[in-house]
C-alpha cells in the first residue's frame, strides 16, 4: 500500500486524543518544558499558512522535548475579543458571542488537523466569563495599587471604529484594524501606569533569551533619556518656561525658545499682537498626527511674542509654538540650540533666527554640528570636553548648585490607554457615582458578564454601546463603568491560566506557575515586539511585585517566525494581475489573456492576487505531515519565505520515499532483525547527530536536509535492519508524526505510540565523518595530499588543494581549466 496519509493522519490524531497523549504532566525528577505558541484571534476565515510557520517549529520542539523525558506544557487557546467579530455582528446581525464561538469550533477543527500535540483539555478563550472573570480581577488589583486609573488626556480617537486606540494600534496616523485615520482628541479614559515600569522592563530585558533587535525596539519604544529640567523665567511675567534637554552643555547656544502648541502656557503669555496668528496655528495643527508632525518636511511655527530669559545668560530670548514640539514628551517644551541641534537648526533657518555654536567643530552656517568637541562662549566652563559625557555631567551638577534645573530621567513610553466605548471587550469592572469612579467590583461580584445588546454600533457620542442597557448600568444607586477593555488584556496574562486552566478560586494556583514558569520557548510574531510582549511583561511584573508569581518575566526565550509570502505578478503598467491569468512558459511568466510578460514579485498572501493558500486544501491533498516537514524545509524559522506549491509536492514525495524504507510494494514490514553494515550505522548516527542538535538550535530547516541526505542513503544501501529504522522513525517523529506512528505500530510492530519512547543518542565515533588522506594532482602528477571527509564535495577539496604550497607554486599564473574528481579517489587540476 502507497503512503496514504489521508487515511493514516486522522487515524492517529484520533489515538492521540483518546489516549490524552499530550496532557501535560507533572512527574517527579524530570525537567519541565514550556513551549507556547501566540494564541489566534479566531478570524471567521479560519486558519492561514502564517498560523502554522511557527506553531509547527514550536509543536516540533514539544515532541523532541517529550522524547527526551520532560515534562511538556504545549496549550492552545484564543484571544477571542476585538473588533473583527464585533463588525461582523454589525454587518450580519449574528452576536459576536455566536460567531466567535463558530470561528474557535472551526479553529480547532483546522488544528487537530494538523496534528500539533497541544494538551486539549487545557484549552482557554479569552471570551469565556470563566477567564475573564481573572482578567477583570486583575485590573482590579490594578486600581486598588493605583496603576489603574482614570485620566484626562490625549488619545488616539478613531472616528470611522468609535474608539480610542493603544499607541501601536496606531500605524503612521492610521488604525492598524482597517486603516482608518486617527485623530488626537482630549478625553477622559481608563489608563494603565505601565510608565511606573520603565526601569524594571528595561533592566528584565537583559536576563532574558529573546531576539536582539526585539529588545531593541523595545529599548526604543520605552525610550529612556537622561538629562536635565532648566527653568526659563518669562520678560514681565511671573510663570517660568521648564524645558527637558538631553544637552544642558549647549545652554548657552540657546537663542530660542519652543513649545508644544497645546502647551497650557501657550494662553497665557501670546501677547495680543500675536494671538490671532497662535490660535490659528493651533487650530490648523490639531487635525495633524503625531507622525504628520514628526515627518513634516517644511517646519511651521508660529512666534508668541513673548520673550524668556536664558538662565545662563541673561539674554532675553523668543518663545515660539512649533509643532515639532510634542506635548506629551518630557514637559512640552524645549530650548532650541540651533547650532547643534538639526531639528532646531532647521527650523532657524526657516524662521530667520539666530544661531550660535557653542561647541567646538563643525560650521554652523552650513548644518548642525552634533559631535564632540570643546565647549565656547560658554562662561565658566569654556574647554570643557563633552566626550563621554563629561560636559553634562559637571553642567547638571553646576546647574544643581545654582538651582537652575536637576537631573532629570525622561521616557517616551506613554501609559497604556486601557479601555474602548466598543461592546466585544471584557467590561471593566469598577462603580462609578456621578462619573466618579467609586470602588472596583470584589471578587464575589465576578465576572461582571457582558450582557446581550440590542445593537452592536457605537453610538458615536463617545460611549460604549453597554451604556444603552439601563439594567446593565444602574445597580443599587451607582452606576457601572460602562467601557470595556482593549483586546491587549486578556493575552496579557494568559500563558499562566494554562498553568491551571480549570481554578474557580485563583487565577492559577502559586504551586502550579511555580513549576510551569517561565515560558521556555515562546515562539510568535514580530508584530507583537511591542505591543503584547510589553503588556505582558507588565503584568507579570505587576503580579510579580504582589507575591502571586515567582518570576519577574514571563517569557525566558522569544523566537521570531517569518512570513509566509505567496507569489503575485504585475504587468508592464504595475497592475496586480491574478494567478489564475498567468502561465509560465520557460521559466517565465505571461497573462494568459493578452499575452503580456509578467514580472513575478514575492508578496503577502491575498485574495486580490489569489495566491492564499488554505491549509485545508494543502492537508486534504499531501496531508498535514507534508505540510509540516515543507513549513520546516523553507528556510530559517525568522526568514520570510514564499510558499511554493511545487515545494510542498517535493516533501510529499520525500515522504514517499521515506515510506519505502518501511514498507514493500505489498505494505508489508522491510524491517528485519538482522545486523546493521558499519555504512549504515554510520549514515543513522550523522542523522543522530544533526537532527538534534538542529532542534536544539531550531535549525529546522537543516534537520530536514539531513533526514533527507539519511533516506536517500539508506534506500541505497536497502537498509532493512531493526537497529537502524527504529532510530530512524524517532528521528521523523517531531516532523511528521503521524507518518512515524504509523511505521513505528505497523512496520516495526510497536505496541504504545512514539511520542513518549526516549530520544536516540548518537556514538560519536560513527557520526563524526571518516576522513581520509588523499593525493593532489596538478597536471597529472602528485604534489602533495590533502585530508578529508571520505564524501567531501568537489569546491571543499579544491579548497583543501588550493592550501597546499607545493599545489600554490603549480597553479602560479595559470588557470584551473578542467578539475577531475572523484569522492575518495582522484583530485587532478588542469591548470593552464
Ligand atoms: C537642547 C538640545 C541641544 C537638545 C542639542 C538636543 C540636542 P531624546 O534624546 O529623544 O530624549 N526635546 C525635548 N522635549 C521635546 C519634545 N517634547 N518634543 C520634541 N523635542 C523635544 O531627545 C531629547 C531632546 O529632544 C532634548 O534635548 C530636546 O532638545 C528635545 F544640541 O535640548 B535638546
Amino acid at each position: 500500500m502507497p503512503y496514504k496519509p489521508q487515511e493514516l493522519e486522522p487515524r492517529w490524531q484520533r489515538y492521540w486524543d483518546e489516549h490524552r497523549t499530550f496532557e501535560a504532566r507533572e512527574l517527579a525528577g524530570r525537567t519541565k518544558f514550556y513551549a507556547l505558541d501566540m494564541f489566534p484571534y479566531p478570524s471567521g476565515k479560519g486558519l492561514h499558512v502564517g498560523h502554522p510557520a511557527g506553531y509547527t517549529a514550536s509543536d516540533v520542539v514539544s515532541r523532541y522535548r517529550r522524547a527526551l523525558g520532560d515534562n511538556v506544557l504545549h496549550p492552545m487557546g484564543y484571544d477571542a475579543f476585538g473588533l473583527p467579530a464585533e463588525q461582523k455582528a454589525i454587518d450580519e446581525g449574528v452576536s459576536p458571542q455566536q460567531s466567535t464561538a463558530e470561528a474557535i469550533e472551526n479553529f480547532r477543527r483546522q488544528l487537530k488537523t494538523l496534528g500539533f500535540s497541544y494538551d486539549w483539555s487545557r484549552e482557554i478563550s479569552t471570551c469565556d466569563p470563566a477567564y475573564y472573570k481573572w482578567t477583570q480581577w486583575i485590573f482590579t488589583k490594578l486600581y486598588e495599587k493605583g496603576l489603574a486609573y482614570q485620566a484626562d488626556s490625549f488619545v488616539n480617537w478613531c472616528p470611522a471604529l468609535g474608539t480610542v486606540l493603544a499607541n501601536d494600534e496606531v500605524i503612521d496616523g492610521k488604525s492598524e484594524r482597517g486603516g482608518h485615520p486617527v485623530e488626537r482628541k482630549r478625553m477622559t479614559q481608563w489608563m494603565l501606569r505601565i510608565t511606573a515600569y520603565a526601569d524594571k522592563l528595561l533592566a528584565g530585558l537583559d536576563g532574558i533569551d529573546w531576539p536582539d533587535d526585539t529588545k531593541k525596539r523595545q529599548r526604543e519604544w520605552i525610550g529612556r533619556s537622561e538629562g536635565a529640567h532648566v527653568g526659563f523665567s518669562i520678560e514681565g511675567r511671573t510663570e517660568t518656561i521648564v524645558v527637558f534637554t538631553t544637552r544642558p552643555d549647549t545652554l548657552w547656544g540657546a537663542t530660542y525658545m519652543v513649545l508644544a502648541p497645546e502647551h497650557p502656557l501657550v494662553a497665557t503669555i501670546t501677547t495680543s499682537a500675536q494671538r490671532e496668528a497662535v490660535v490659528a496655528y493651533q487650530k490648523a495643527t490639531a487635525a495633524r498626527s503625531e507622525v504628520e508632525r514628526q515627518t513634516a518636511k517644511q517646519k511651521t511655527g508660529v512666534d508668541t511674542g513673548a520673550r524668556a530669559i536664558n538662565p545662563v545668560s541673561g539674554e532675553a530670548i523668543p518663545v515660539w509654538i512649533s509643532d515639532y514640539v510634542i506635548v506629551g514628551y518630557g514637559t512640552g517644551a524645549i530650548m532650541a540650540v540651533p547650532a547643534h541641534d538639526e531639528r532646531d537648526w532647521e527650523f532657524a533657518r526657516t524662521m530667520g533666527l539666530p544661531v550660535r555654536a557653542v561647541i567646538d567643530g563643525g560650521n554652523a552656517s552650513e548644518a548642525a554640528y552634533t559631535g564632540d568637541g570643546a565647549m565656547i562662549q560658554s562662561g565658566p566652563f569654556d574647554g570643557t570636553r563633552t566626550a563621554n559625557g563629561e560636559a553634562v555631567a559637571k553642567v547638571i551638577a553646576w546647574l544643581e548648585d545654582q538651582k537652575l534645573g536637576q537631573r532629570t530621567i525622561t521616557y517616551k513610553l506613554r501609559d497604556w490607554t486601557f479601555a474602548r466605548q466598543r461592546y466585544w471587550g471584557e467590561p471593566i469592572p469598577i462603580l462609578k457615582k456621578d462619573g466618579v469612579p467609586v470602588r472596583a467590583l470584589d471578587l464575589s461580584e465576578l465576572p461582571l458578564e457582558l450582557p446581550p445588546v440590542a445593537d452592536y454600533r457605537p453610538t458615536g457620542t463617545g460611549a460604549s454601546p453597554l451604556s444603552t442597557v439601563p439594567s446593565f448600568v444602574h445597580v443599587d444607586g451607582f452606576d457601572r463603568e460602562t467601557d470595556t477593555m482593549p483586546g491587549s488584556a486578556g493575552s496579557s496574562w494568559y500563558f499562566l491560566r494554562y498553568c491551571d486552566p480549570h481554578n474557580a478560586a485563583a487565577f492559577a494556583a502559586r504551586e502550579r506557575t511555580d513549576y510551569w514558569m517561565p515560558v521556555d520557548l515562546y515562539v510568535g510574531g514580530r508584530e507583537h515586539s511591542v505591543g503584547h510582549l510589553m503588556y505582558a511583561r507588565m503584568w507579570q511584573h505587576f503580579l510579580h511585585e504582589l507575591g502571586l508569581v515567582r518570576d519577574p518575566e514571563p517569557f525566558q526565550k522569544l523566537r521570531h517566525q517569518g512570513m509566509i509570502l505567496g507569489y503575485s505578478y504585475v504587468d508592464g503598467n504595475k497592475q496586480k494581475i491574478h494567478v489564475n491569468d498567468v502561465e509560465e512558459r520557460d521559466g517565465a511568466f505571461y497573462r494568459r489573456s493578452t499575452n503580456e510578460r509578467l514580472t513575478q514579485r514575492m508578496d503577502k498572501m491575498s485574495k486580490r492576487y489569489g495566491n492564499v493558500v488554505n491549509p485545508d486544501d494543502v492537508v486534504s491533498e499531501y496531508g498535514a505531515d507534508a505540510l509540516r516537514v515543507y513549513i520546516c524545509f523553507m528556510g530559517p524559522l525568522d526568514a520570510d519565505k514564499p510558499w511554493q506549491t511545487n515545494g510542498l509536492e517535493g516533501q510529499f514525495n520525500f515522504l514517499k520515499r521515506a515510506w519505502r524504507l518501511f514498507f514493500d510494494g505489498d505494505d508489508r514490514t522491510r524491517v528485519e532483525n538482522s545486523a546493521a553494515t558499519l555504512e549504515q550505522k554510520r549514515i543513522l548516527h550523522k542523522a543522530i547527530k544533526k537532527v538534534t542538535h538542529d532542534i536544539e538550535s531550531l535549525d529546522l530547516n537543516t534537520a530536514i536536509s539531513a533526514l533527507h541526505i539519511a533516506t536517500r542513503d539508506l534506500l541505497e544501501q536497502d537498509t532493512r535492519a531493526r537497529e537502524i529504522l527504529e532510530p530512524l522513525a524517532q528521528l521523523f517523529a517531531p516532523f511528521a508524526p503521524h507518518f512515524a506512528e504509523e511505521v513505528w505500530a505497523r512496520s516495526l510492530g510497536k505496541q504504545d505510540g512514539i511520542s513518549y519512547v526516549t530520544w536516540p543518542r548518537h556514538d560519536d565515533a560513527l557520526a563524526t565523518d571518516e576522513t581520509i588522506s588523499m593525493g593532489v594532482q596538478v597536471g597529472g602528477k602528485t604534489y602533495g595530499s590533502i585530508e578529508l571527509a571520505k564524501d567531501a564535495d568537489e569546491a571543499t577539496a579544491v579548497a583543501l588543494a588550493k592550501e597546499l604550497p607545493s599545489v600554490q607554486r603549480q597553479l602560479a599564473g595559470k588557470t584551473i581549466v578542467k578539475i577531475i574528481y572523484k569522492a575518495g579517489r582522484i583530485l587532478n587540476l588542469i591548470a593552464e
